[in-house]
């Protein structure tokens, strides 16, 4: 059958699991979002990466069904955290191609509706991996996002091939640094003045910078040092089953 073929009944048996990764504010600790990582639960094959499928769903013509099948399941968990007394937005990650779907801001407002959300609950994570020929619509749909309320978030960013353009031009609300910028920060000066260099980017744009892939305490000291916010990585928290997350947030200040 395939992957492809396989996933629309893993979506309906609900094989498709999220589980979440904490977002924290480096000075004092507090929880202030989490990503969404989906993990797929084969009767066979056991627990599944996203590696193991999502190159292939954003490929397919699946990949809006997908899409709207995680946000639903995330927006479910973070309905519960609110219920349960915790703000904490949920961050979901969006392949770039669905940023050509000119009705995604009309179905992501009817998705929080149905969870009874308002839309700063929900963070998009988009890459800056769109071709430039379809900026345009990209930059229409993201300002749609932006006009519902939803935040959006630069995934990944320093890896792309037009991040100044794509930053300035659009109205986003948060930058994550990638991570191979934090994994070589405190051994090599380039990678120091990446991250230098987005701190500033994203203090003349009002944005807030995350780190990703903090691993050591080191890193971490270094990006506070460096003037960056909120952190995610290894050292602050795995990403979790919801469960777990759940009570995490329980503990946590
Ligand atoms: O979870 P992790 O450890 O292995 O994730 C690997 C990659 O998969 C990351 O780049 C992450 O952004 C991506 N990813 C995780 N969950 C989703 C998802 O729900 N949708 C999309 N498009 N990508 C995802
Ligand atoms: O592309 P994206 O930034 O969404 O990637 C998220 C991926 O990063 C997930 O696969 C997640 O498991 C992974 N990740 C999260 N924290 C760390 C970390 O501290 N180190 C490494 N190597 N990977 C991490
Ligand atoms: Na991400
Ligand atoms: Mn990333």
């Amino acid at each position: 059958l395939g992957v492809l073929g396989e996933l629309r009944g893993a979506m309906r048996r609900g094989e498709l699991v999220l589980h979440y990764q904490r977002k924290e504010c480096l000075r004092t600790g507090r929880v202030v979002g989490a990503e969404a990582l989906v993990r797929w639960r084969h009767p066979e094959r056991g627990l599944l990466g996203p590696g193991a499928f999502v190159p292939q769903v954003e490929a397919s013509s699946l990949v809006g069904e997908f899409t709207l099948h995680v946000l639903d399941l995330a927006l479910a968990e973070a309905a519960t955290w609110r219920r349960e007394g915790h703000d904490v937005p949920v961050a979901v990650n969006l392949s770039a191609r669905l940023l050509l779907d000119a009705d995604l801001p009309v179905r992501v407002a009817d998705r929080l509706a149905r969870h009874g959300l308002a839309p700063d609950a929900l963070v998009l994570e988009v890459t800056e991996t769109v071709a430039k020929s379809e900026l345009e619509v990209v930059d229409r749909v993201l300002r749609g996002l932006h006009a519902l309320g939803v935040h959006l978030s630069v995934d990944d960013f320093g890896t792309g091939w037009s991040s100044m353009t794509f930053l300035s031009r659009t109205a986003l609300h948060e930058v994550k640094i990638d991570r191979r910028f934090v994994a070589g920060m405190l051994g090599r000066p380039t990678d120091a003045a990446v991250v230098r260099a987005t701190v500033e980017l994203a203090r003349g744009s009002g944005l807030v910078v995350v780190a990703e892939g903090i691993e050591e305490p080191a890193q971490r000291a270094a990006l506070l040092a460096a003037g960056v916010e909120v952190g995610q990585g290894y050292l602050l928290g795995r990403p979790v089953p919801a469960a777990e997350f759940r009570r995490s947030l329980e503990r946590a200040p």
